[in-house]
């Protein structure tokens, strides 16, 4: 009698340890992570304190939403974008975030992603395709608006004369192309502001220096304005004046885009001038739309971010709540 009872109570456990946690329907055990989304984010690089904390947006939003992100560098390089996804692709991912280096050359690998449904959400930056169903949508700010706002406060900064020269960003990048042609809408109806100088700085701050240097060299005096096409090569030019024997913010008045926090110490400290804001964090936008995609909606294919202007009478004000 006790013996076939303890038997039976032997069999149970024997059956309850087969069975291992499974739960009443016999699904797998939650353990975290387990089961969760997987979305690949190919990123451009860490160039700037822009592009850092669009990273760390992504990577915490992803974490606090259990999704096992696939993070990968491109080093601002476009082919290490297209093998990352390329690799996205082949491992199955649910979806790919995409921040595109350049806008052209996407075309063949944005097609494998779609012939292998995988939904292909891009962020900050735009792209050209001859078929917009390739991905499907763009979270990014309106750079275009972007450099209008920086050339509208340098014209009424100089009341309408000055002699610029422009930082521009990675060639062929939709920030760098944009914020150009903004900025140049608004200073070609002003015939007293003028681009005497023009040159890429690739967004980083050793390369805006270095061309900074450049101008001064071949320019000196003449030169009354920096309009860099982001913070860190406004701080890296701010260096290369300070280096020459001048004083950025007064000497050479400094206009730039991003509003990362060096930016906002540097107008704290009368360096910079003022800066446009372009909003870095992207993570909660990009999320919400992977996990609509995957529920079937379909989204409009562009979501602007909003941004503003800030500059040195209101930096002290405002610096403790910036976010990034
Ligand atoms: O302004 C710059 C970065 O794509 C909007 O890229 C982004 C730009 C940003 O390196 O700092």
């Amino acid at each position: 009698m006790n013996r076939s009872l303890l038997a039976i109570q032997v069999g149970v456990a024997l059956l309850l340890a087969a069975l291992g946690g499974c739960g009443p329907a016999g699904e797998a055990p939650q353990e975290a992570g387990a089961g969760a989304m997987t979305v690949g984010f190919s990123q451009i690089g860490a160039e700037s304190q822009w592009r850092t904390a669009e990273t760390e947006s992504i990577r915490s939003e992803a974490a606090k939403r259990g999704v096992d992100l696939k993070f990968s560098d491109a080093q601002q390089k476009q082919e290490n974008q297209i093998k990352a996804l390329r690799a996205f692709i082949a491992q199955g991912v649910d979806a790919i975030i995409l921040a595109p280096v350049v806008e052209t050359g996407w075309e063949p690998v944005l097609r494998e992603a779609q012939r292998a449904k995988i939904p292909v959400v891009l962020v900050d930056r735009g792209i050209t395709v001859s078929d917009e169903a390739l991905y499907a949508t763009l979270i990014a700010s309106d750079f275009v608006a972007e450099g209008r706002m920086a050339a509208e406060w340098l014209a009424r900064k100089t009341n309408g004369q000055v002699n610029i020269v422009e930082l521009q960003g990675t060639p062929g990048s939709a920030p760098a192309i944009d914020r150009k042609k903004g900025f140049a809408e608004v200073i070609d109806a002003q015939p007293g502001l003028t681009i005497i100088k023009s040159q890429s700085g690739d967004f980083t701050r050793a390369k805006g220096k270095e061309v900074m240097e450049a101008f001064l060299k071949a320019e000196g005096d003449r030169i009354q304005a920096v309009y860099a096409h982001n913070d860190d090569m406004a701080l890296g030019a701010i260096q290369a004046i300070e280096e020459a024997g001048k004083k950025p913010g007064t000497d050479i008045i400094v206009v730039s885009i991003d509003g990362v926090r060096g930016a906002f110490e540097a107008m704290v400290a009368g360096k910079l001038n003022c800066t446009v804001e372009c909003n870095p964090l992207l993570g909660p936008a990009a999320f919400d739309a992977v996990e609509k995609l995957l529920a079937g909606e379909t989204l409009p294919k562009k979501t602007v971010v909003q941004d503003q202007v800030f500059d040195q009478a209101v930096a002290k004000d405002v610096i403790d709540s910036r976010q990034y």
